[in-house]
């Protein structure tokens, strides 16, 4: 088998097991729904994505982790996982272990877990601070919405090219205090709001699907990490996407430094925040409208994934029932 051969079935099989270890992960943090310790259902699914992780058959750099070392003793960013690789596949990873943990502590919808892996040097380092982002689905002229255009600017972009009125769109924005002026802003163009009270990248991702989902664009002022991790979802369906990191303060300004950030004014496209091939896996762990949630029965656990490629744009959706409940523990 050549190299180049050796490489593809390999990505092939890393496919599954990433989706191995999202289920695993959102089974460990299924655990702790509804019982209002976000902390515990973090530290949970960290450990079992850690725990999954090291037994790939790879070498891997956590790029866009929990944070620095110093914040999270587990899948910080530059920690090595992986059981090694005799090919030499070296690999980065995106991780989000619970994307939503106040959704997950609340049983709320939408939290799920995350993992994206691709080759080296494919995945924007950032900083643990936020990051502005607009997103729209796939189909549309590029550069078709822009952050540096007012958002009735864009939404009327996006009517346009839809076909409809801007009381027709339907924008996904994070509810927090710091978006008062663009929720006002989104109001007074005419176009109607789903607020959400955390996790976007399930929101970002629900742009790709307006039809099922009801969401034409994505807006505010979410995590820096899981805007690349949104970008490589993106990568994987298509869609557009800008970001650019906001630092609130001193400590952010330090921590973007410390992350090699040279021009924090920077606009991210797609291709700028992810490169090259790549997967994606994600796991609900919350019932959502992407995902259904973790069931846990007598006799099997039942988790429902998505995995996704973005050199192939193949999407698969899996249902997976698990009679061996015992090798979650
Ligand atoms: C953001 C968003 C995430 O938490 O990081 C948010 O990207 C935290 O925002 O999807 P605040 O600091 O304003 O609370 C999530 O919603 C969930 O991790
Ligand atoms: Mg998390
Ligand atoms: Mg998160």
């Amino acid at each position: 088998m050549s190299e180049a051969t050796a490489r593809t079935e390999l990505d092939r099989a890393l496919a599954l097991d990433i989706v191995r270890v999202t289920e695993a992960t959102a089974v460990a943090a299924a655990r702790w729904r509804g019982r209002g310790d976000e902390a515990a259902a973090d530290e949970a699914a960290a450990a079992a994505m850690y725990r999954e992780i090291a037994r790939l058959p790879i070498e891997g750099v956590v790029v866009v982790g929990e944070g620095d070392e110093d914040e999270s003793p587990i899948l910080y960013n530059g920690e090595t996982i992986g059981a090694g690789s005799s090919e030499g596949v070296t690999l980065d990873l995106a991780v989000d272990p619970v994307e939503g943990a106040t959704l997950c502590a609340k049983a709320l919808p939408n939290a799920l877990s995350v993992l994206a892996v691709a080759e080296r040097g494919s995945f924007l380092k950032v900083p643990v601070i936020y990051m502005e982002k607009i997103a729209i689905g796939p189909g549309y002229p590029d550069n078709l919405v822009d952050l540096d255009a007012t958002p009735a600017e864009n939404l009327e972009a996006l009517a346009k090219a839809k076909g409809c009125q801007v009381s027709e769109l339907t924008v996904c924005i994070l509810d927090r205090p710091r978006h008062g002026k663009l929720i006002e802003e989104v109001r007074a163009a005419g176009a109607a709001l789903r607020l959400i009270s955390d996790g976007d990248i399930a929101g970002v991702v629900h742009v790709t699907e307006p039809r099922e989902t009801g969401i034409d664009i994505y807006m505010g002022i979410g995590g820096a990490p899981e805007g690349v991790l949104a970008a490589a979802t993106l990568a994987c369906i298509g869609g557009q996407m800008q970001g650019r990191l906001v630092a609130l303060n001193q400590e952010h300004r330090a921590r973007a430094r410390a992350a090699g950030i040279a021009d924090l004014d920077r606009k991210y496209a797609i291709t700028d925040m992810v490169s090259g091939d790549l997967s994606f896996a994600a796991t609900g762990i919350t019932d959502g409208s992407l995902l259904e949630g973790v069931r846990f029965t007598k006799d099997a656990v039942f988790t429902h994934s998505v995995v996704m490629r973005a050199s192939t744009r193949t999407v698969r959706w899996i249902r997976t029932e698990h009679p061996d409940v015992g090798k979650f523990d």
